[in-house]
């Protein structure tokens, strides 16, 4: 096992990380910019190194100034978290040459995945269910309506380079498609370096199921049942859930399959996600893999008992995993709200600024993963999450209950922040019925604004 472990990244995850490491006996390295010199990860972290600016791109990005952190400091491996360099191939193999564990995946894992067409191709020859739409790069416009037109409308383009929603297109017809291949690639090109796209039958009001999986170096690996993450806004998800009331025992066994397929055909080592699309008649279909720890772990954690940040780093020090599929057990059901400091009646839009009062919920079954305190200046660089909540009850309906009555409980002043659309949200009725899909939130911010006009 590792004795000194370097945490590349900020925030609640940051936070999350070092307490594993300390119930672990695990020396633990922060990293913080200028504007996070008073932020808890500095505070609680045995050392903490200032390794730049504020901009993400001169601290938490700026890789010779991680690694250099982490020579000085002398730590055998470095966590990335979530965001920041997580996913980046390149920083992965400059760990390794540095002789310094990256906590993840491998570079080629990384690599594979990053690449959402290879992925594609690569997921569909090994027996899952994929999207009907193009077996390679799109080519030309030619080669687009000729696909578009074999599947039918309506399509959706995406950026091979892309991913979590980023440069996605919806097209109807040919006159559309035409124009919006131009323009998407054009788009690809100017926020991934990369123009190439591909195309897809477009799936109307589908469900975001992701599961989790572990895989060792060894080649064992389990997953860890489902999360549902259908309600999101612009592709920011604002509420997981863990287990998913669409999906049943049996589409729970094929989606579990299927994901640990996925782990072998590439050799994944590490925590991972595998995310499908659920279409309105019970098919799935796989649609990318995070390979990272993501933001709503917790919610796998409350429903399994398992703590995922230890078992990546017990996995990167070489251990094997020591659970058995048939012994992981979904224990009642979990919800997770992310508190934003955001401003919903102004579009989300971030609100940075000091916290003056803050009380944080409590008692059984919640759980608050955060890094702010009262007197706590939320910074405007970073992403605008500041909180999660996590309830845990013997059902979805005790999960709910308890949300709202911890929601009640969070006060956040003077900083606007989510909690009022969740403490709607958890009186919403089709929320309630778990009739929800990634068009739920959209669908259920219009109705607001049209009941405003009236
Ligand atoms: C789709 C889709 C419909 N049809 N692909 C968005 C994020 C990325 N992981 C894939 N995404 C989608 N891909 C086809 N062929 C709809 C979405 C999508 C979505 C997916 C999951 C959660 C929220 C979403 C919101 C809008 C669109």
């Amino acid at each position: 096992m590792f004795s000194k472990i370097l945490i590349a990244n900020r925030g609640e995850i940051a936070l999350r990380i070092i307490r594993a490491c300390k119930e672990m006996g695990i020396r633990t390295v922060a990293i913080y910019s200028q504007a996070d010199r008073d932020s808890l990860h500095v505070r609680f972290a045995d050392e903490a190194i200032c390794i730049g600016q504020a901009s993400a791109s001169s601290s938490y990005l700026n890789i010779p100034a991680v690694i250099s952190a982490a020579e000085i400091a002398d730590v055998e491996a470095i966590h990335p978290g979530y965001g920041f360099l997580a996913e980046n191939p390149h920083f992965a193999e400059i760990c390794e040459s540095c002789k310094i564990t990256f906590i993840g995946p491998t570079p080629e894992n990384i690599r594979l995945m990053g690449d959402k067409m290879l992925a594609r191709t690569t997921m569909h020859k090994c027996g899952l269910p994929i999207i009907e739409g193009s077996a390679s790069i799109i080519k030309n416009k030619e080669e687009a309506l000729k696909i578009a037109n074999k599947i039918g409308y309506p399509v959706i383009i995406k950026a091979a380079a892309g991913g979590g929603g980023k440069g996605m297109r919806i097209c109807h017809n040919d006159i559309t498609l035409a124009s919006s291949l131009m323009t998407a690639q054009a788009e690809a090109e100017a926020n991934f370096g990369n123009p190439s796209i591909y195309i897809e039958k477009y799936i109307e009001n589908p469900r975001h199921i992701e599961i989790q999986v572990l895989a060792d170096k060894y080649g064992h690996a389990v997953h860890l049942f489902e999360r549902d993450c259908s309600i999101q806004r612009r592709h920011q998800k604002l509420v997981e859930e863990s287990p998913s009331v669409a999906v049943d025992h049996k589409l729970r066994k094929r989606l579990g399959e299927m994901a640990l397929r996925a782990v072998k055909t590439i050799g994944y080592v590490s925590a991972g996600t595998v995310e499908f699309l659920l279409d309105q008649n019970n098919n799935f279909y796989f649609m990318e893999m995070n390979t990272r720890i993501q933001v709503e772990h917790p919610v796998t954690e409350t429903v399994v008992g398992i703590d995922l940040i230890k078992e990546q780093i017990r996995i990167a020090a070489g251990e094997k995993i020591n659970l058995k599929q048939e012994e992981i057990k979904i224990n009642g059901a979990a919800l997770e709200c992310r508190i934003n400091a955001e401003d919903v009646e102004n579009d989300f839009s971030p609100c940075p600024g000091k916290i003056e009062t803050l009380n944080l919920p409590g008692g059984p079954g919640v759980r608050v993963d955060t890094h702010v305190y009262p007197g706590y200046t939320i910074s405007p660089y970073y992403d605008s999450l500041i909180a999660k909540l996590i309830t845990h009850g013997r059902d979805r309906n005790e999960a709910i209950q308890k949300m709202k009555r911890a929601l009640e409980e969070f006060i956040i002043e003077p900083v606007k922040t989510t909690i009022p659309f969740h403490r709607q949200l958890m009186n919403n009725a089709l929320f309630l019925r778990g009739e929800i899909s990634t068009h739920f939130l959209q669908d259920m911010l219009k109705e607001k604004i049209e009941a405003e006009v009236q």
